[in-house]
């Protein structure tokens, strides 16, 4: 590889600048693949992108450390690469993809081997996220993951000239990548400090908003069904679509039945991802987590296998996440909610079902946001969680001197969730939400002015 920025660039898998495409709708790739492994998923997230894998070209046998493939079998690749004629399919594919998290090490070297852009299951994440993003928060996010991805190839480039393995000091003894490398640091350090305030702020209006509120974190692995879900909650407008990553950033709303409850919507997670990456979106991921109810949303329309993996990706990613905000008790504040019920049958719900139990998660809900099942189960369940359980209470209206209804009434609104009141002549008949130890303690203040029906 040549000491020019430009190829620094391409072997780091396109180093994020202004001028960075980030529109890859057409692209043709080469999918390289150790092994039989399953790319299905991998496959899913190019196309999200509209890139057009052409062919998938494994080997078996050990991942090499440095070129992933075998050296001649990627010399290979090169040689066909480089003297494809039109008629050939591999003709115009300018993307290498490594099913795998390469090393900055195996992307530097199949970079030199094959001459054209390398990404690994990383760098296509990344690239997904940065066509995705569409709010300031979201980009700098992304922006702040990718230089640090960036960072680490670039140091593997200076690493090897510094030990002699490549060509790259010039006169002054500083190399084109060193330089990119200062550069790289600066604007870390810059879009961090930005982060940092966001995220103080951001955690102050939570803090406000927790005082007037109880919240609702919608969570669960990328394309699970939660904007879905929100949109239908809360009636807001919100991004909803068959891609994996729609959701970048968090957006909050109220349950529309129950306007004291707001509800989080946010990015999805997925397998493999490294806790690096997912840093720069902990801001986000906050405003779900740090709740007073968690739903873990589940899609049942796949198959056993993923649906177990995929629940096990949440879960670990949660706790991770939660440990780091300590906000130590995720796991008691959880909701199972398994979703498009539509698309399952009986027979593998019931397999769902068990597996779910081995895990240890009792009484998941079963909801479909396009068939509205199981939603009023849904939402009576957040109000039974936030508020405790439904019920009547009577408030009788006192002689004259007494407290006026109307102001019990107040306390009670303070108190409890109320869902409505009705006055009567002999006095007001209130449906609430909850628990028995808010009611007692209304008892105790209001005597027999209050009855529970
Ligand atoms: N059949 C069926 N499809 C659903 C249901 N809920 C959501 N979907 C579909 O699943 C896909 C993903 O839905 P989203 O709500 O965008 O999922 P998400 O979890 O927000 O996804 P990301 O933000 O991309 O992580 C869309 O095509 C939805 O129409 C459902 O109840 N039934
Ligand atoms: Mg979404």
């Amino acid at each position: 590889m040549a000491d020019s920025n430009a190829d620094l660039l391409a072997g780091a898998g396109g180093l994020v600048t202004d001028e960075t495409q980030s529109d890859h709708q057409g692209r043709k790739a080469l999918l390289l693949v150790r092994n039989n492994e399953d790319c299905s998923e991998f496959i899913a997230l190019a196309e999200t992108m509209g890139i057009n894998i052409i062919e998938r070209v494994e080997q078996r046998g050990r991942i090499d450390p440095k070129w992933f493939m075998g050296q001649g079998k990627l010399q290979d690749v090169a040689e066909e690469l480089a003297s494809t004629s039109k008629e050939h399919p591999w003709n115009g594919v300018d993307l290498l993809l490594l099913h795998t998290n390469a090393t900055p090490r195996q992307l530097v070297g199949v970079n030199d081997v094959v001459g054209i852009e390398v990404w690994d299951r990383v760098r296509l994440l990344l690239a997904l996220f940065t066509a995705h993003a569409s709010s300031v928060e979201a980009r700098t996010q992304v922006r702040i993951a990718r230089l640090q991805s960036d960072r680490t190839v670039l140091r593997e480039v200076v690493n090897q000239q510094t030990t002699g393995e490549r060509a790259g000091y010039g006169g002054a003894g500083r190399t084109a990548a060193g330089s990119v490398l200062a550069n790289v640091n600066r604007e870390l350090t810059a879009l961090r400090k930005r982060q940092r305030k966001h995220v103080k702020s951001a955690a102050e209006r939570r803090r406000q908003r927790k005082e007037h509120a109880m919240t609702v974190g919608l969570a669960g692995y990328t394309n699970a069904g939660k904007s879905s879900l929100f949109r239908r909650l809360s009636g807001k407008e919100v991004l909803v679509e068959d891609r994996l990553f729609s959701t970048l950033e968090s957006t909050l709303g109220r349950l529309e039945s129950s306007p004291r409850v707001l509800l989080a919507d946010t990015i999805g997670f997925i397998d493999g991802l490294p806790n690096a990456t997912l840093e720069a979106f902990r801001a986000t991921l906050a405003e779900a987590i740090e709740c007073d109810l968690l739903l873990l949303l589940v899609d049942v329309g796949d198959s056993i296998d993923e649906i177990e993996r995929k629940l096990l990706t949440s879960i670990r990613e949660l706790t991770e996440r939660a440990l780091k905000a300590n906000e130590t008790s995720i796991m008691e504040r959880i909701q199972l909610v398994l979703t498009k019920s539509d698309t399952a049958d009986s027979k593998s719900l019931d397999g769902i079902h068990t597996m779910i139990s081995e895990h240890g998660f009792a009484n998941p809900l079963l909801i479909s946001s396009h068939t509205g099942e199981g939603m009023d189960d849904l939402q009576a369940s957040i109000l039974n969680t936030l508020f405790g359980p439904k019920r009547t209470l009577y408030i009788h209206h006192g002689e004259p001197h007494e407290m006026a209804s109307e102001a019990i009434l107040s306390r009670v609104y303070d108190a409890v969730y109320v869902h409505k009141h009705t006055i009567f002549e002999q006095g007001i008949e209130v449906r609430i939400s909850a628990s028995d130890e808010t009611i007692s303690i209304l008892e105790s203040n209001h005597g027999k002015r209050i009855e529970l029906k």
